[in-house]
């Protein structure tokens, strides 16, 4: 099973996760999803407390007040989520997601490509998305990355795959009101999915 969320307001009891953080450079407080620098703040005294290793934003309850806290991303960040308004090569997007200890998008069934569909369309924030597929190991054999799985589901789109020489990774796109697959070049920028690690898989990562 997969999640998908906008990573806004999730969490349990009195601890949420809030879209905040600095993953991306290391430095400024941003808004994950649209990567605008954080204005307001409401940190509780002492906080942010451990800026080499708490690097996400979480609101508390303290008191009768939310306030917030860095906290570090690992703990309880459990959701598939989009990095919005940006595109990225499909190399940079592996990057990013690796950095919020994610993996790029796979999909394993009909049933997912339908939920993937679903989600992209709800979010509106564009049709074409990077997934965590590419045939960069021989160029011929499609895997998802990062843990080599041949791919064996596939909804490639009308004449796809096409290039096997220059397209070798793998994209989602809407066409015709369905998800559908298709090769690209992998320099080329495109949105992109991070999900969680299947708690069920957690295999060493081998490309
Ligand atoms: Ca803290
Ligand atoms: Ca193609």
């Amino acid at each position: 099973m997969k999640y998908l969320c906008k990573i806004t307001f999730v969490g349990f009891g009195f601890d949420y996760w809030i879209g905040g953080t600095k993953l991306i450079d290391d430095r400024k407080w941003v808004w994950f999803n649209y990567g605008e620098e954080i204005g307001y703040a409401n940190w509780q005294t002492g906080q942010p407390d451990f800026p080499n290793v708490e690097k996400c934003l979480q609101v508390w309850k303290v008191g009768e007040k939310l306030e917030w806290n860095d906290r570090t991303c690992e703990n309880s960040l459990r959701f598939i989520c989009e990095r919005y308004r940006t595109n990225a090569r499909w190399f940079d997007a592996v990057d990013f997601c690796r950095n919020i200890n994610m993996k790029l998008l796979s999909i394993g069934s009909h049933e997912e490509n339908e939920q993937i569909y679903k989600y992209i369309r709800e979010a509106s924030k564009g049709f074409e998305y990077w997934t965590g597929g590419t045939r960069l190991i021989d160029g011929q054999k499609w895997v998802w990355f990062p843990y080599a799985e041949e791919i064996d589901y596939t909804n490639w789109g009308n004449g796809q795959p096409s290039d096997p020489n220059g397209e070798k990774c793998l994209q989602v796109w809407k066409q015709n009101e369905k998800l559908m697959w298709n090769d690209r070049p992998c320099d080329v920028q495109f949105h992109f999915i991070c999900e969680r690690y299947d708690q069920e898989n957690q295999r060493t990562p081998h490309i």
